[in-house]
């Protein structure tokens, strides 16, 4: 499945209906970390997903690559005002993960290698809206952003998009993560602007 979100091709200015108010366009792609990359490889990587039982659903790398792969085309905002229009990437859509996940919450808390964590609702996560992200720009993705792989929900600001995720767990209720705890918006939708409480 190919998934392609917004206009692609041209220049663009400050004034490109694809870029949410109070952002300007870069074409860097700038670091923003709270903490130390971690050193995190394949062999011993796994994605887990927990629920409200405490019953554990575990990817290894080789079986997170057996399932459906999307390529991405999509715009990403970060809520310290850079976007970045037309990014390309490869991952797999939470979907696949979820439909091993018996669950009846409607919130998840998004863990990291390294102890960062964000809080997503789950319909966010679902429906192609949200990835398992391993390839940017036709290459690995580099450990700086998040490789061997980072979470990928290009419709919230980016700092949703927990880099060396290693899984997530179902909530109740929508507890606030890491930068949440820290003053960022619990929700964080770009195009109404929510950055911060
Ligand atoms: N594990 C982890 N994920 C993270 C962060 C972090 O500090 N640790 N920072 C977030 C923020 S605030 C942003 S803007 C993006 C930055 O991703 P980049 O460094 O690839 O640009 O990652 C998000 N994911
Ligand atoms: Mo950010």
């Amino acid at each position: 499945m190919a998934v392609f979100s917004r206009g692609f091709g041209g220049r663009r200015r400050e004034s490109d209906p694809a870029l949410p108010p109070g952002q300007y366009l870069t074409e860097d792609f700038p670091v923003l970390s709270a903490g130390p990359t971690p050193d995190v490889q394949t062999d011993s990587w796994s994605f887990d997903i927990v629920n409200e039982s405490n019953e554990r659903v575990s990817w290894s790398w080789d079986e997170m690559m057996a399932l459906p792969v999307d390529d991405v085309h999509t715009d990403i905002h970060c809520v310290t005002r850079w976007s970045k229009l037309g990014t390309h990437w490869r991952g797999v859509a939470l979907d696949h993960f979820f439909e091993k996940v018996d669950t009846s919450e409607a919130y998840t808390m998004v863990h990291s290698y390294g102890g960062y964590t964000t809080n997503v609702p789950l319909e966010d996560l679902l429906d192609g809206k949200a990835w398992v992200a391993f390839e940017f720009e036709g290459e690995p993705l580099d450990p700086e952003h998040g490789g061997p792989a980072r979470l990928l929900v290009p419709h919230l600001y980016f700092w949703k998009s927990a880099k060396w995720v290693r899984g997530l767990r179902m909530h109740a209720d929508d507890d606030p993560g890491f930068w949440e705890q820290n003053g960022y918006n619990l929700y964080g939708d770009p195009w109404r602007e929510q950055r911060y409480w």
